[in-house]
């Protein structure tokens, strides 16, 4: 018996107190394994109807009571027999609960093995199995909206279209090898190149999409820097809303780099707090700055910070080359230098709040524009699997698209073609990918 036929067990829910806690079973004797916990031989429960049942341990103890509702396959999350119970939400109740249904011959699911079955029975391709897991991690709005619309399918549609085309023109080409006194014929060449650039663009505008693909999921890597005391660890507080990092009038204040999770007009951002930059003896402090400078190399976006009633330092500015960069005016409550007069920036203060909102707007802006992934309603944002298998598949692309025009044998077009065709179909997991599914769902949590 393959681990695949096995019937699994987990915790679907998060450990911890909670008002319920679900249990989930799937496999081939789901069913039977119910009735055992349940103890109700020769009443099966009815599919997709929640019933009444209590637990019990093998030694006919009560564990708990709750609801039961069996999904018969194939409709079911995992396409097989499942079953489901939602009891008391203690952490002892439920680890007990599941024990029961260990002992009546589940075994322990593995992190995404739920899923995993989902994507094995057809349920879902593999953008969609990963779209689970972007869906439960989504750290903002923008971030839950590309995961919603990558697990409706977006991304496999988008990656079928191409798919068919590409299949299209690989026909065309290797009908040509069935007859090798027959060349290509100019008129057809010019027709199968048209097609197969159609859908290289249409690769590179998936491509296009990775930048903010890793933004969503990992967050925007926003390092605050500046002077000591210019109010870095203020504005960390006033953006996160709540008091995250030590404020003190003493320069020097933040040693080590402080991070916090925030959302900023639904992007997620990697807000990072920096000890602030100056010549320093303090053994302490200088590892700190070369942290600083660590995150800046580092940064999506970088926020100069700049106390506003001193007049602009003299000394070099810290190096922020491949980050966007604003410039913070901060404490214009108590008046701006007359130096700073006419010159950009954002004028906030931490101490009313006045600015703050701007100034997210402004970093909003900074992030999106210029990139058509985040103009559209439909947020379609491909993850670093996704580029590495479009990135082969331009290349394979490209190289076809300069056989065809050197006029070379269709033997050769068809073999780079074929490549391509193979590299989009592993985006959604159509092709061989036995090897890459294990490392995929281990990513994922227990009982999903
Ligand atoms: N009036 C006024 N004071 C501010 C404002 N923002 C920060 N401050 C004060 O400036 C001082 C320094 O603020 P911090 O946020 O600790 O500055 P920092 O840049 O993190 O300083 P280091 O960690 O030492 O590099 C504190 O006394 C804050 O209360 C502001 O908008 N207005
Ligand atoms: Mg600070």
């Amino acid at each position: 018996m393959s681990r695949h036929d096995e019937t699994i067990a987990a915790l679907a829910t998060a450990p911890g107190e909670a008002a319920v806690a679900l249990v989930r079973v799937s496999g081939p004797t789901a069913a039977q394994i119910a009735e055992t916990v349940f103890r109700r031989a020769g009443r099966p429960l009815e599919p997709r109807r929640a019933v009444r049942v209590r637990v019990h341990a093998p030694d006919g103890e009560v564990l708990d009571d709750g609801l039961a509702t069996r999904f018969a396959a194939p409709a079911s999350y995992t396409g097989e027999e499942v079953v489901e119970f939602s009891g008391h939400g203690g952490p002892q109740v439920a680890r007990r609960v599941l024990e029961a249904f260990l002992a009546a011959g589940a075994r322990p699911a593995e992190p995404g093995e739920f899923t995993q079955r989902a994507f094995l029975h057809g349920k879902m391709d593999l953008t969609q199995a990963e779209a689970v897991m972007d869906l439960i991690r989504a750290q903002s709005d923008l971030a839950l909206r590309a995961a919603r619309q990558q697990l409706a399918g977006g991304l496999r549609e988008r990656i079928e279209q191409l798919r068919e085309a590409l299949l299209d023109v690989v026909a065309h080409v290797e009908a040509y090898i069935d007859f090798p006194d027959e060349d290509i014929s100019p008129e057809t060449g010019v027709a199968l190149r048209t097609r197969a650039e159609a859908v290289r663009e249409g690769v590179a505008a998936l491509l296009d999409t990775a930048r903010p693909g890793r933004l969503l999921r990992e967050g925007v890597r926003t390092v605050l820097f500046g002077a000591p005391n210019a109010g870095k660890s203020s504005l960390l507080n006033a953006l996160a809303g709540f008091d995250r990092a030590i404020v003190s009038a003493t320069p020097g204040t933040t040693r080590d780099t402080i991070e916090e999770f925030i959302a900023v007009r639904g992007l997620p951002l990697r807000l990072i707090d920096t000890a602030g930059l100056r010549a320093s003896d303090d053994a302490v402090e200088q590892a700190g700055i070369a942290r600083t400078q660590r995150a800046l190399a580092e940064a999506d976006l970088a926020l100069e910070v700049i106390d506003a009633t001193l007049p602009p330092a003299a000394d070099a500015v810290a190096s922020t080359e491949g980050a966007a960069r604003l410039r913070v005016l901060n404490k214009v409550d108590l008046g701006e230098h007359p130096a700073w007069r006419g010159q950009p920036g954002l004028r906030v203060s931490c101490r009313t709040g006045a600015g703050v909102r701007e100034l997210a707007e402004a970093i909003h802006t900074a992030v999106t524009s210029g990139e058509a992934a985040w103009a559209g309603r439909e947020l379609i944002a491909v993850n670093a699997r996704h580029r590495a298998c479009l990135e082969r598949c331009a290349e394979a692309l490209e190289h076809a698209l300069a056989t065809l025009a050197a006029g070379e044998s269709p033997e050769f077009v068809a073999l780079d073609l074929r490549i391509a065709l193979g590299a989009l179909g592993e985006v959604v997991g159509g092709t061989d990918v036995e090897d890459i599914l294990g490392r995929i769902f281990a990513t994922f949590c227990l009982g999903k």
